[in-house]
């Protein structure tokens, strides 16, 4: 079994108990938790494209023709404008020392991007990708969506965040329980039809996240995604994109050579 699917016992990143009881929706015996088992599901590659294996991916979305595509590392950090089937880093601009760069999503014509511990979002033109304007934030900054209403950010801990699209400011917060276990260190985020994708660091899991509950619904085992002759160099997954208009997804990782057109098949 995978190191977090079903039946496979005790999640390593589970807390201590009074975490849990602090969240008083979710009571501790079976019963409450058998209405709230995730679906599960399978990763069915439809598709290997090249990635540029220097990108230490952070951001993934695709807007219009444009695979947008945010990197992090201190002096390694930018937001690029590329080509979703071809990989072609078609625009590029790089984020000035020491900012290290995470999360990216675009709201209409602009671009947000966060940066890890750095406690500022940048805001960019979508076109030229210049940097328009600051905003401040305390704590980390990891993935971002928008989900048409609201941008939704992480952080690393097991909550999401509600911001404004246009002024940044916290609008509130959700926290992230499977079957009432805390979901922790959620990373790159994809808004989708009401729901949140989000990769877990260093975890092969996918979550599928009800935005409004904080439930995670659904998880994805992508566990053996990048084959094993292109692992070497290449870092954690990170980086979900749904490809407008269908069922399908890119899926990629920090240094991967390739970036995987997916879909995600019920697994029982
Ligand atoms: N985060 O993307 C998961 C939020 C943080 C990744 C931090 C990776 C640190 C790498 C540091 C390398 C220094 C040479
Ligand atoms: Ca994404």
């Amino acid at each position: 079994c995978g190191l977090l699917a079903a039946g496979c016992g005790v999640f390593p990143e589970a807390p201590a108990q009074d975490d849990r009881q602090s969240d008083g929706d979710h009571s501790d015996h079976d019963a409450a938790h058998s209405g709230s088992v995730p679906q599960r599901y399978d990763v069915e590659v439809l598709e290997t494209r090249p990635h540029d294996p220097d990108a230490f991916t952070q951001g993934f979305e695709i807007a219009g023709d444009i695979l947008y595509e945010g990197t992090g590392l201190v002096g390694r950090s930018s937001l690029r404008a590329t080509d979703p089937v071809t990989g072609e880093v078609l625009d590029q601009v790089d984020l000035p020392s020491p900012l290290f760069g995470e999360g990216i999503t675009v709201v209409d014509d602009r671009v947000w991007q966060l940066t890890w511990q750095n406690n500022v979002a940048l805001l960019r033109d979508r076109d030229t990708l210049a940097e328009l304007d600051r905003f401040e934030y305390p704590g980390e900054g990891w993935g971002i969506c928008h989900d048409g209403t609201r941008l939704v950010m992480s952080d690393g801990t097991d909550q999401l965040q509600f911001r404004d699209p246009e002024s940044f400011a916290l609008l509130g917060s959700v926290r992230v329980r499977q079957e009432g276990e805390p979901r922790h260190q959620l990373n790159e985020l994809e808004c989708v039809d009401g729901q949140v994708w989000s990769n877990v660091w260093f975890s092969d899991d996918i979550l599928r996240i009800d935005p409004d509950s904080g439930e995670v619904t659904g998880v994805v085992d992508a566990t053996g995604l990048l084959p094993p002759e292109q692992r070497p160099g290449a870092d954690v997954l990170n980086g979900i994109a749904a490809i407008p208009d269908t069922d399908e997804f890119l899926l990629t990782g920090k240094h991967w050579p390739s970036t995987f057109r997916v879909r995600f098949v019920p697994s029982e």
